[in-house]
């Protein structure tokens, strides 16, 4: 898994606020289908109960799949269901805490949102990174955007190969800019969940990155 992590370009998450929950395991098929190989269960403000058959559900498709699934924010049903990883927040307690809880083999990712969270989230040993919002995003109302001007800076001090994934406002349009100011990795969620056709979008971001990103 670890070494997916360390390839993956383009990760995705089905949230519940673009998606009715009947819809997540279609949308998790097609961004597989695109070539999406890490994809997040994301729904504010869903308890873990009401969460529970749709994890298991999704832990299924990307277990016979090979991806790389991540459960965010709720921390003992990822224990319980024994996820590939956990997605958290700046509030969700340290990483000790945190390993105290899920083990020592899952990946752990952390959202940052200004170059000091990143570089000590990178400190206490998170395996990934989110970095973000770039742009203002209606998937996180409220959340003032941070522009691009941190990122080369931030993925040069974090060295090239630890997995900082660009996150918020981004879409094929945005994508270069993202790309030119020194993103590897990116997170999109919202531009694709909308397009009529998730696996071709999913390729078409996937090819842009591998042209873009070309070793
Ligand atoms: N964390 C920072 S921005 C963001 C999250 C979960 C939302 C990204 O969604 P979108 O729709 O790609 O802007």
């Amino acid at each position: 898994m670890r070494n997916i992590l360390a390839d993956c370009r383009l990760y995705g998450i089905v949230d519940t606020g673009y998606l009715p929950v009947y819809g997540l395991c279609d949308a998790c098929s097609d961004l597989i289908e695109g070539g999406v190989q890490i994809i997040q269960l994301r729904a504010k403000g869903y308890t873990a109960d009401e969460m529970r058959p749709y994890a298991m559900a999704l832990q299924v498709i990307c277990r016979a799949t090979g991806t790389i699934f991540v459960l965010n924010d709720h921390i003992e049903l990822a224990a319980e269901l024994g996820v590939d990883a956990l997605h958290v927040g700046q509030d969700e307690g340290s990483l000790e805490q945190l390993r105290a809880i899920v083990g020592e083999e899952m990946i752990i990712g952390r959202s940052t949102h200004a170059p000091e969270q990143a570089i000590a989230a990178r400190a206490e040993g998170f395996d990934y990174i989110g970095f973000g919002p770039l742009f203002p995003t209606g998937t996180k109302p409220g959340r003032a955007s941070i522009g691009l001007q941190d990122l080369a800076a931030v993925q040069e001090s974090l060295g090239e190969q630890y997995p900082i994934f660009a996150i918020g406002g981004i879409n094929e349009q945005s994508l270069q800019d993202v790309l030119s100011a020194g993103a590897k990795r990116v997170v999109i969620v919202s531009w694709l969940l909308q397009q009529q056709n998730i696996s071709v979008a999913a390729k078409s971001i996937i090819s842009s990155l591998n042209v873009q990103l070309k070793d």
